[in-house]
């Protein structure tokens, strides 16, 4: 079983083109297992697949993308789908870090970090997974630092997105400076 080509179908599927799978997602995201792998078994690909290989794509997958809760599924960040999807409000580390391209640095200088394509700015709990999301752009990431206690007293708002990854609306400029 390739875990790794399903868990980007699924990815597709809850975060990007519900629709696509006949689908519909709830405010926060979740869709029944069984009607994701009904669709799913409508493509020759994953015709076989189970619930249990489900489980075992969120078990060795590198990142937790995914969360499975009585009898439903969901994916725990990056949607693009129109409706927003809640997430829940959390107190985040006092500092959170985010991993870009230079070639965004002029925009966002002038802008602070925004969702662009997707419904949330996605933040990382630490420098090491920052240096990751930024390596998916680009071999020299920038690397940004969030003063998430300053931002709080301003009234940005930040959820849980899984134990590594952040969401904010958006970030101000003024809370953000570059990692020498
Ligand atoms: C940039 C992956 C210009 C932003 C990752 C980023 C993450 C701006 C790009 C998750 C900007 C959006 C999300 C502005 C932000 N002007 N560019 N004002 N504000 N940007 O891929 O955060 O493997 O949508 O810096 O690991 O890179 O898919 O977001 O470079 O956790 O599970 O706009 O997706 O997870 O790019 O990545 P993305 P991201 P998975």
């Amino acid at each position: 079983m390739n875990y790794q080509k399903m868990s980007k179908e699924i990815s597709y599927a809850l975060r990007h083109a519900p629709w696509k799978y006949e689908l519909e997602l709830d405010d926060g995201g979740w869709v029944p297992v069984n009607q994701l792998l009904t669709a799913l078994h409508q493509l020759k690909e994953w015709e076989n697949i189970t619930q249990e290989d489900i489980e075992q794509m969120i078990l060795i997958s590198e990142k937790k993308r995914h969360e499975l809760s009585n009898g439903k599924i969901r994916a725990l960040y990056g949607h693009s789908v129109p409706m927003k999807i809640t997430k829940k409000k959390a107190i985040p580390p006092r500092k959170l870090y985010h991993g870009t391209s230079p070639k965004f640095m002029e925009s966002i200088n002038e802008s602070g970090l925004l969702p662009m394509s997707r419904q949330y700015v996605h933040l990382s709990e630490d420098i090491e997974t920052a240096k990751l999301v930024g390596k998916r752009k680009t071999s020299a990431p920038v690397i940004l630092i969030i003063d998430t206690e300053e931002a709080q007293k301003k009234g940005i708002k930040f959820y849980l997105g899984n134990e590594k990854v952040w969401l904010a609306d958006s970030i101000p400029i003024e809370f953000i400076s570059i990692k020498k």
